[in-house]
Parts: structure tokens; C-alpha cells; sequence
């Protein structure tokens, strides 16, 4: 047995991320290893996320990760979660990260998880997970790009979807999403797409309105679910911030040419529902309408109503949905609250109340795949990571390696499910 896993030092420094945007990675050294943790970074950030830089940028968090940071974490044990994320709260001192900046909280709380686990030479996700089996998140991932996450002729919907609901492994799982994805972007060409680019997460940037972008992925996914028996079905992230226009009291449709007030996009929603059997939506409405919401869900039978701006990994924000009734469905990123424990504690609440938790990747993302690790160690049973491109796939490989893993281990209880 190896002894704790002490750290001895850390170091810090700026890197790129998969937008080409400054984002800072941590080292954290102790019992002979190294951890590396390097923070994705938020497009469409809700406003209620802790702050993820402090003021000055990337390189101020890289400096006071250096000087705040170092000396208060050398000598701390890293398997010591809590007391680390404790002391991230403590040099940092504010309710929002703005002193040493969330994504450098990140970093740091995931990089000690990270550490413990290579100290103790068992996976971080089952170090996460405790004892007992574990089941391998279903991956959820878009296949065309809109919104703020595209320039141009695009969709007003930020991210449309797919999850293969019935996926046998990780590996057919990934591949299912993968040939939507070839297939959307075939019948998009066959439609007269001119030229399709991509948006920040890999899916096809689609001159499109919503429902013409919906007929099409309808298309693609009975092709695939016929060919692979996967079942793939269609979900969508509205990121209805991003459309609120709070000077009209209305939800601006560029693209589609309208205006929806609260009532008219509750309607708009469920017709969508309805007409595409869609299973996931994603921040519908915008990220202080929990009483719209609650309406929404009400009304939305099964399908998972999940707030990613409207609960940012908080517990308050959550406590408040529960009351409404707001959603029954969460997005879990750990920068939007900074720490892994507080993360750990939003998906219990979100857990016990009977929420479906979907751990999520950042638009702007790094090549590592640790998320998939904290997806199935917190038993999400959805994971959220994009379809293609290598910043997304390191953690559909990650997944795989996980589920090949794990059924060594003999602690493999299959593929999650979800209502579909
Ligand atoms: C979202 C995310 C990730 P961003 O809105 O769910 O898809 O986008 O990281 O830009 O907040
Ligand atoms: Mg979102």
C-alpha cells in the first residue's frame, strides 16, 4: 500500500484550448507522480457560474495559482478531497472564485483527484465511485451547431443532439453518434447545403430553420438506429439565454424570423417535443424563468427537462428548482462551481431528488479524458461530449478504455439507461 498522497509541489501555466483561447493547466506533483489538469473553458456561460478567470486574465491566474496556491497546497494529501477544495475556498476567499478564478479551482480539484488516484493506482473513476458496480455514461453529443457556438448563416438553437439510448457498449454508443453525424452532414449536401463548416464542438453549421434542422436529424437517426439498433434519439440545448431579449420580453428567432413570448415558446418547445420525439432539452427557457420551466415540465411528459444555466452545478439554484418543480434533469460542470466536491454535492441533491445528472464538456475544450472518468465515478448516466474532433473523442476513448476496465475489475454493470 502506497502511503498518502502528499503533494510536493505545483506548477502552473497558460495554455490553448480547442478554440484557440487561453486556458490555464495545472501540475500537481506528489508520491512520485504528476497530475495534469488542464480547465475547458464556457462560450454561452450562464450568469450565475463562478467567475472563471480573475480580473487580468489567464495570466494573473497563472501567477496567483503560483504564488497564492503552491505554498498553501505543498504538504496537503491529496486524497484529502474535501480539504482541498476546502483550502481552494479559503485562499480564494469570495463566493465566486474571483480571486484565483474558477477554472484554476478546476484544474487544482481535479488534478488532486487525478493524483490520489495514480498514488493509489486505481482509476479515478472508481476511487469516485466507491465500492459497487459502475455503468458507463451514455454519451450525448451534438450534431449540428448553432447559436453562440457558430458564425454566420446558422440555426438559432445553439445544440442539436443525439443519444443512443439503447447502445449495447461505449464503443457502439460513440459510433452510432458518429454516423448521424456523417449522415446529417450527407443529407444536408443532398439538400443543397452550399458548403458546411463547423461550429465549436464539431457539429455542422447548418443555413437552416429549426424544424428544417430537425427533419433532417430525424432522417439520419432512423437510418442509423435501423442499421445499428441503437436507438438514437434527439435531444436539444436551446441555451435560451443566448435568445432572451429582455428589452422585447421575447425569445428572438433570427434565423426562423420570430419573436416568441414566455408562453408562445413553452408551446414552441412542445410542439418540438412532440413532433421529434425529442427525450433531452437542454435549457429551454432562460436562466431565471424557473417558474416557466416548471410549466414546461409539467407539460413535457417523460422528456428530460435539464437546466445547465438555470442551475449551474449549484446547490441553492437547485433547492430552488425543486421547489418550482423547475426541471428533472441536470448539467453538471464542474467549472461553473469550481470545485469537485461542490460538484459532488450538486449531483447528490440533483441524485436523490430523481434528476437524471449529465456531466458536461465546455465548448472551448482540452485533449484528455477526464470527464468521462468523473461522468461514471459520480454515476452520471449521461455524459455530454460532442460527437467528433480530438478534443471531444479523447473522451469517448476514455470511455471505452473505462468499460474494458471496469469488466476486468468484474464491477461492470452495462450501459446507463435513461426514460426514452
Ligand atoms: C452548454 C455548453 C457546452 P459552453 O451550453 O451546454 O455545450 O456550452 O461551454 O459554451 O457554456
Ligand atoms: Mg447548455
Amino acid at each position: 500500500m502506497a502511503g498518502p498522497a502528499k503533494i510536493t509541489s505545483l506548477a502552473a501555466r497558460r495554455v490553448l484550448d480547442s478554440r484557440g483561447e487561453s486556458t490555464v493547466e495545472v501540475d500537481l506533483f506528489g508520491g512520485g507522480m504528476m497530475a495534469r489538469v488542464a480547465a475547458p473553458s464556457g462560450k454561452s456561460r450562464g450568469r450565475w457560474e463562478v467567475q472563471p478567470f480573475p480580473d487580468g486574465g489567464v495570466d494573473e491566474a497563472v501567477e496567483r495559482a503560483r504564488k497564492l496556491l503552491a505554498p498553501e497546497l505543498s504538504g496537503m494529501n491529496a486524497d484529502r478531497q474535501q480539504q482541498i477544495d476546502e483550502k481552494l475556498h479559503e485562499v480564494d476567499g469570495t463566493d465566486r472564485f474571483s480571486r484565483i478564478g474558477g477554472n484554476t479551482a478546476y484544474a487544482v480539484s481535479i488534478a488532486a483527484a487525478l493524483l490520489s488516484s495514480k498514488v493509489h493506482k486505481k482509476p479515478l473513476y472508481q476511487k469516485l465511485a466507491g465500492s459497487g458496480k459502475v455503468r458507463i455514461s451514455l454519451p450525448l453529443g451534438n450534431v449540428v451547431g448553432g447559436g453562440t457556438h457558430a458564425k454566420g448563416k446558422r440555426t438559432d438553437i445553439q445544440e442539436f443532439l443525439v443519444v443512443p439510448s439503447k447502445a449495447s457498449s461505449a464503443a457502439q454508443a460513440a459510433e452510432a453518434n458518429i454516423k448521424v453525424h456523417s449522415e446529417v452532414a450527407q443529407l444536408a449536401v443532398q439538400k443543397g447545403s452550399p458548403m458546411i463548416g463547423k461550429g465549436d464542438e464539431g457539429g455542422y453549421v447548418l443555413d437552416m430553420t429549426t424544424e428544417q434542422a430537425l427533419e433532417l436529424i430525424s432522417s439520419a437517426c432512423q437510418t442509423v438506429s435501423l442499421a445499428t439498433g441503437a436507438d438514437v434519439r434527439i435531444g436539444l440545448d436551446v441555451a435560451a439565454s443566448s435568445l432572451w431579449s429582455k428589452k422585447e420580453d421575447a425569445y428572438v428567432y433570427k434565423r426562423d424570423g420570430r419573436k416568441l413570448s414566455e408562453g408562445e415558446q413553452i408551446d414552441f418547445v412542445l410542439g418540438l417535443i412532440e413532433r421529434h420525439r425529442l427525450v433531452y432539452v437542454e435549457d429551454p427557457l432562460h436562466e431565471d424563468a424557473f417558474e416557466a420551466f416548471a410549466e414546461l415540465r409539467k407539460k413535457a411528459g417523460g422528456t428530460l427537462i435539464c437546466g445547465d444555466d438555470l442551475l449551474v452545478t449549484n446547490t441553492a439554484r437547485i433547492q430552488q428548482a425543486l421547489k418550482h418543480g423547475s426541471a428533472n434533469a441536470i448539467i453538471v460542470k464542474t467549472n461553473q462551481v469550481g470545485t469537485l466536491s461542490d460538484s459532488r454535492r450538486a449531483v447528490q441533491k440533483a441524485q436523490s431528488a430523481g434528476y437524471v445528472t449529465v456531466m458536461s464538456h465546455r465548448s472551448g475544450e482540452v485533449c484528455s479524458g477526464e470527464l468521462a472518468q468523473v461522468a461514471v465515478g459520480l454515476s452520471c448516466p449521461m455524459i455530454k461530449c460532442g460527437v467528433i474532433g480530438g478534443e471531444r473523442i479523447s473522451k469517448l476513448n476514455e470511455l471505452i478504455r473505462i468499460e474494458e476496465d471496469a469488466e476486468k475489475r468484474k464491477i461492470l454493470a452495462g450501459m446507463a439507461r435513461i426514460p426514452a
